[in-house]
């Protein structure tokens, strides 16, 4: 037992239910800067990522934008299923596309289009700046670029482009290093850079202000190819073996399994038939919360497993079902089980309201976070902002609420019968947080310091004091709850990051 607080397996081995905010860590010793803290983990038994950090496959949450910033900051996104196969192997593609700098869906516009159409695609994308393509598509020869110094001062705007087009171009060959491209940029003086292959056809574009803009992200999510990693889900049911090989083809890098409650035999089943198929490919099976049900899933072949049931902010499964575990202690005994078992990863999923709860899971043994809530309303999510009361929002919905199963997010629960639909969530609103690139890094930025509060350099080092009992835990009484949080002002500002509590919110 440590000195003050007690050890995990004292705090956690008594059977009631504990969840993120009944327990605070004590500190430990700092001992190093928090440049030399290291987040890489185990995302599944063969996949390592630099960031502990994972995006739901929530239709508000992770498609293509989200996936591929999520694995740029080292984390990965997990693409939704609600939505048909063509689509979500598409998004799928556009993550494994995507490569830094280089926009390889650029808008094309043909010579017999006018400059009305730029016009309308810059009030659409908001650029101006067009390749021009002998039929317009990608498939066939650049043949000039339209840029807004050729347009502007046109007042006939019905113009052909092929009467106001440049087309003595400056390109390069597709394949040169982002480094090549932007010095080709910068010397040209131009402000876009087409690149062409053998046939002098249009592949990608880069962009002088995207170069401006553009960071550099070491510590990315990638394969050997250098694509970004990605995840994607699909359901328990028949039909999504079909799913299943479209996203393989796609090049997707890890299947999740999405059931609500993922001990059962279609579960069961379809991890036998992807491990039988699609030997390559890791599964990550759930949600289970006890240690009985991920034995099951392990026994069965799944490389990581997802922890949760009724503690994601759009859940109301504990209400209607009567069935789930509070977050802490299933994540506790999850990770516990998983890692004395078969040595596999845990995933802690929902109910992760502010940065802090992402080093709780940490610390009671998950090797990765999922994020919904947290990553909602960010840019990247699928949606588009409105204002409601003069707050910025965007839409975020449970999978089984009724608004999304109509969309047929129901594949997560098992029922065949569509004219009575059990919801076990509910749709809301999440304010506005910006681009995840930032926000993205200011989680990162507070893990690294909460590592070094705590003590320890490396998750692997923080795993191994809770279970060697090192690591001290205290119980929480609601008065220290509110201790802990800011109180007794008369008004306060606070990071929008670190504001975002939607309990604390509601609390009032
Ligand atoms: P938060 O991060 O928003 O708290 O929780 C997100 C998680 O909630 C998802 O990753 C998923 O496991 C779970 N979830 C999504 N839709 C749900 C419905 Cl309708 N009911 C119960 N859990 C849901």
């Amino acid at each position: 037992m440590p000195e003050n607080g007690f050890s995990a397996e004292e705090f956690f081995g008594d059977g009631g239910g504990m969840t993120y905010s009944d327990f605070i860590l004590l500190p430990g010793y700092i001992g190093f800067s928090i440049e030399d803290v290291d987040l890489e983990t185990n995302l599944t038994r063969n996949i390592r990522i630099k960031r502990p950090l994972v995006s739901s496959p929530m239709d508000t949450v992770t498609e293509s934008k989200m996936a591929i910033y999520m694995a740029l900051l080292g984390g990965i996104g997990v693409i939704h299923y609600n939505n048909t196969i063509e689509e979500q192997a598409a998004e799928v593609r556009l993550v494994k596309r995507f490569e830094n700098g280089f926009i390889t869906d650029p808008v094309t516009l043909s010579p017999e289009d006018t400059i009305l159409d730029v016009d309308n695609i810059k009030k659409t994308y908001g650029f101006s700046g067009i390749p021009i393509t002998e039929d317009g598509t990608l498939k066939t020869k650049l043949t000039g670029i339209v840029t807004r110094r050729d347009i502007d001062f046109e007042l006939d705007r019905t113009k052909k482009l092929r009467d106001v087009m440049v087309d003595r171009l400056i390109t390069a060959t597709a394949g040169i290093t982002l480094a090549e491209g932007n010095k080709i940029l910068k010397e040209s003086k131009k402000g876009k850079l087409p690149l062409i292959d053998k046939e002098g056809r249009l592949v990608s574009l880069m962009s002088r202000s995207d170069l401006l803009k553009n960071k550099d992200f070491p510590l990315a999510s990638k394969n050997k190819e250098k694509q970004l990693l990605v995840g994607a889900a699909i359901s328990t049911r028949d039909e999504d073996k079909e799913r299943l090989k479209e996203l393989v083809d796609a090049g997707v890098d890890v299947i999740v399994i999405d059931a609500s409650q993922g001990d059962s035999i279609y579960q069961h089943n379809m991890i036998e038939y992807i491990k039988n198929n699609y030997p390559e490919i890791d599964v990550i099976g759930g949600n289970v919360v006890t240690a009985r049900q991920c034995k099951s899933l392990i026994d069965k072949g799944v490389d990581a497993l997802r922890i949760g049931m009724g503690a994601g902010s759009i859940c109301i499964t504990q209400d209607t079902m009567a069935v789930g575990r509070a977050q802490g202690s299933a994540v506790y005994h999850c990770a516990k089980f998983a890692r004395e078992y078969a040595g596999i990863p845990v995933i802690a999923d929902g109910g992760v309201a502010n940065i802090g709860y992402i080093v709780k899971a940490l610390s009671l043994g998950a090797s990765d976070v999922m994020l919904g809530a947290l990553l909602a309303g960010t840019n990247e999510a699928p949606g588009d902002y409105y204002y409601e009361g003069g707050v910025r929002l965007k839409k975020y919905r449970g999978m089984a609420s009724l608004e999304a199963m109509d969309k047929g997010g129901d594949k997560r629960y098992y029922s065949n019968d569509d004219k009575i639909k059990i919801a076990q969530g509910v749709s809301g609103t999440v304010v506005d947080k910006g681009s995840v690139a930032h926000f993205g890094e200011y989680i990162i930025k507070s893990l690294l310091h909460a590592m070094q509060t705590i003590g320890y350099k490396t998750i692997k080092d923080l795993h191994n004091a809770i279970y060697d009992g090192s690591l001290a835990f205290e119980a929480r009484s609601p008065s220290a709850q509110g201790e802990g949080a800011v109180h007794d002002l008369h008004s306060y500002t606070a990071p929008e990051a670190a504001l975002f509590y939607p309990r604390d919110r509601k609390r009032g």
